[in-house]
């Protein structure tokens, strides 16, 4: 009998995956953390039973949070991502040349330590990072609510968190988004993953709303991502005079990318007409 990894979303809707066997499952403080392999999709990383990633796909969502604003910014020299212990958002980042410093703030230190030993999506980089050998990238293990109220000067802040229902709910709200707007350098530019467009499009547009309440502007945009509910939704937010619907297609050409397709950026702005309707700031 061949195992299975299910995913429940609200109303009963489902994400499945064949699975080999389980490669681990542990509590840490914050969450629990399981590793399968799956049949067809490689590694499959799932926090409190919810699916972060499959390692043969994984692509198709690190691209689509991370090269749009950093292809919008004219010159992202200093990148804060909050979340994202896999290591597949800052390994994205470090593929734009003009990264000075980036700097990663993961709440739950046994996240990266299961990443680095069945993940492995990183390249090695999140080893460097906690032996503080990596130049660019610096790791910090702590609670990024805390640390954007004390830290500023950033030109792209990325957020790759667990769903804006559960505990990460903290980074979808008002106050933490007048943060973020401080935090930013101007121009600055704010990328959120903000859940499935169809089944939490009530948490969707409520972020949207309290986005539009700190930022000069607001964006959403939606792109498939194997392995979750697709399409799947991210918020943009934008600090000063920047044009998030253009994209430096010159720097775009180096990146060499699989999923996200700079030349086609306008489709990414694709959105159900129903959502679109209720997305209004
Ligand atoms: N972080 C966003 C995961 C959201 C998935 N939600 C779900 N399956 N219900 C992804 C971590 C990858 N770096």
């Amino acid at each position: 009998m061949p195992m299975e990894f299910i995913e429940w979303y609200p109303r009963g809707y489902g994400v499945a995956f064949k699975v080999k066997e389980k490669i681990f499952e542990g509590h840490s403080k914050f969450q629990k953390i399981e590793v399968y392999e799956t049949e067809g999709f490689g590694r499959l990383l799932a926090l409190d039973g919810t699916v972060q990633l499959v390692t043969e796909g994984e692509e198709s969502y690190h691209e689509s949070l991370v090269h749009p604003v950093m292809l919008a910014h004219p010159n992202p020299r200093r990148v804060l991502v909050i979340g994202g212990g896999d290591g597949g958002t800052i390994r994205e980042v470090l593929r734009h040349e003009e990264v000075e410093e980036a700097i990663m703030v993961e709440i739950d230190e046994e996240v990266i330590e299961v990443a680095i030993k069945f993940i492995g999506i990183d390249g090695g980089l999140l080893d460097k990072m906690m032996k503080g050998e990596c130049k660019r990238a610096k790791l910090i293990i702590g609670d990024g609510v805390e640390f954007i109220k004390e830290n500023s000067g950033f030109d792209v802040v990325i957020v790759d968190s667990t769903d804006p229902v559960g505990p990460a709910k903290m980074l979808f709200s008002r106050e933490f988004y007048e943060r973020a707007y401080e935090a930013l350098n101007d121009p600055g530019i704010y990328v959120t993953q903000a859940g499935s467009v169809y089944l939490f499009t009530d948490e969707l547009v409520t972020a949207y709303e309290n986005m539009s309440r700190v930022f000069d502007k607001v964006y959403a945009y939606s792109f498939p991502v194997i392995g979750y509910a697709s399409p799947w939704a991210f918020l943009v937010g934008i600090k000063g005079d920047l044009d998030f619907r253009k994209i430096d297609l010159e720097r775009a050409k180096k990146l060499n990318l699989k999923y996200y397709d700079p030349e086609n950026h306008e489709t990414i702005f694709q959105m159900p007409r129903y959502v679109r309707e209720m997305l209004k700031p």
